[in-house]
């Protein structure tokens, strides 16, 4: 061998942080979350995230909805790659024209009798509904107070709609806030927004509006639309970026669980020739080494992770792989040094076996800039997958993209490989993004609090972290107590 190193490399789980000095000054409600998702050449905190974690580019986990309400939420989610080009770009462009509050409506016309408007409300759910002429153009609306299913079903729309003229509209809005005021000037609970020919285009409802404000973080490009990221390989990236790009992506991510390759190579030089305001994402890589290399070749962020995956079996079919903690600490010193020659500040992202939020926090504190995470989102209502009970539990599936589920698709068109590096297996249903999230990110800005820090680059040059012995873990558990259902009465992410 060239090269032994001797020390064992060592897992996110091995390491505690000592606490700092904290004040009121480093209280929770003082820290904040926001991180640099990519080095931008016009300046580097450009491209931002509001809160320090991404969704993994796998079939399981990222999809429209993901898309969409971790972008709601601070963070972002990559839309896979094992999948057509037009299938992934479809994502990313529905992910792009979400707009909170701007409902695509269901309209009616005139002539419409009332008793077929409350059979489509019957079966469709909704009860209000704008009605339009054949050229699109508003003449009023029907919202559940105008009508009655029985008593009304012999008339016709026009007959109890609010005549366009009484109703207060939005021309050509795209801003919520700019919505939200009009129809608080108005009496109505919901604003129809017509363009300049007065031609319909969306609703804004109250409530949504409402809901809209429990989401401050929402991360928004700056035509207000949510940010997304996408996935592209190393096959055929000449035909998927173009695609991607034109479909709205933000940000780009070379999916590999080895990017210390020529192929990895050739698609970043690539992407940065041709797409050069399209930041993308190398990796994955776990040394110094390959940290300098994706740079070289125009990574604007280095992901970094091998065979810590909870489905991931690179390293025991492969014998490759390196603990994330030590993997970190080596590419964050690489970082750090090409900081200081550059000026560039290229962010690190975490990635792979990350459990809960302390892993997540141990990540930041060892130099992370941010995280991603396949599992974790796997469990949540918005992952793509659907519900099934097992034994008493409600599970969601969950597969590599490694594992035999999702090498299908790939190897139908770029190769065949004759060993999978992924499993396929289940996770518990842990219920809406919007409810667990939340507490995730309240424990990691608890930690910065003890810490003494309130931003995540002063958790980098501040943190104090030792690395704990088996039996210390174990004193870290309840241990000695009797539990007589064992149900402890905190749980993990
Ligand atoms: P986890 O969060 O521990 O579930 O890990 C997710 C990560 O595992 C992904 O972001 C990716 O780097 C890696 N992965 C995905 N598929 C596979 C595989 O099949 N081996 N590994």
């Amino acid at each position: 061998a060239k090269k032994i190193i001797n020390e064992p490399s060592r897992t996110l789980m091995e390491y505690r942080l000592l606490p700092g000095y904290t004040t009121d000054e480093t209280s929770i409600d003082k820290i904040s979350l926001e991180t640099t998702l990519a080095w931008t050449p016009e300046g580097e905190q450009e491209l931002k995230l509001n809160i320090p974690v991404v969704s993994a580019a796998m079939q399981s986990v990222s999809g429209v909805e993901m898309g969409i309400e971790l972008a709601r939420l601070g963070g972002l989610a990559f839309i896979f790659c094992s999948q057509t080009i037009e299938n992934e770009a479809a994502m990313i462009r529905d992910i792009k024209s979400y707009k909170a509050g701007f409902v695509d409506p269901f309209y009616v016309h005139p002539d419409m009798l009332i008793g077929d408007v409350f059979e489509i409300s019957k079966s469709k759910g909704f009860n209000t509904f704008p009605v339009v002429d054949v050229n699109h153009k508003l003449l009023g609306i029907l919202t559940k107070n105008d009508y009655s299913g029985t008593h009304h079903a012999h008339l016709k729309v026009s007959e109890r709609m609010i005549p366009r003229e009484q109703l207060v509209v939005g021309v050509n809005i795209s801003d919520i806030k700019e919505a939200n005021k009009l129809l608080r000037e108005s009496h109505q609970s919901v604003l129809p927004i017509v363009n300049e020919e007065d031609q319909l285009k969306n609703l804004v409802f109250r409530k949504d509006v409402r809901n809209h404000m429990n989401y401050p973080l929402e991360l928004l490009d700056d035509r207000k639309r949510l940010l997304t990221g996408a996935a592209v390989n190393t096959h055929d990236y000449r035909e998927r970026v173009p695609a991607l790009e034109e479909a709205g992506a933000d940000i780009l991510t070379v999916d590999s669980s080895d990017g210390f390759s020529i192929y990895q190579k050739q698609a970043l030089e690539w992407i940065s020739a041709n797409y050069s305001h399209l930041p993308v994402i190398g990796g994955n890589i776990i040394t110094g080494k390959g940290f300098r290399f994706l740079v070289d070749c125009g990574a604007r962020a280095v992901k970094v992770g091998m065979g810590g995956g909870s489905i991931c079996i690179t390293q025991e079919q492969k014998g490759t792989g390196r603990g994330l903690a030590s993997a970190i600490i080596d590419v964050v010193n690489e970082r750090n040094r090409y900081f200081e020659e550059t000026g560039k500040y290229i962010p690190v992202v975490a990635d792979g076996g990350i459990v809960d939020s302390k892993d997540v926090t141990i990540a930041l504190a060892l130099g992370a800039d941010y995280v991603m995470m396949g599992r974790y989102f796997a469990r949540m209502e918005e992952s793509p997958t659907e519900k099934i009970q097992l034994s008493n539990r409600i599970m969601k599936p969950y597969w590599g993209e490694g594992s035999a589920r999702a090498r299908e698709w790939k190897s139908a068109r770029y190769y065949q490989m004759k060993f999978v590096e992924g499993v396929e297996g289940f996770v518990q249903y842990a219920g809406k993004l919007r409810d667990n999230l939340p507490e995730t990110l309240s424990k990691i800005k608890a930690s910065m609090s003890s810490c003494g820090v309130t931003t995540i680059r002063e958790f980098h040059e501040q943190a104090e972290l030792e690395i704990v012995s088996a039996l210390s873990i174990r004193e870290g558990k309840v241990h000695d107590i009797y539990m007589p259902n064992d149900s402890s009465d905190y749980k993990s992410d």
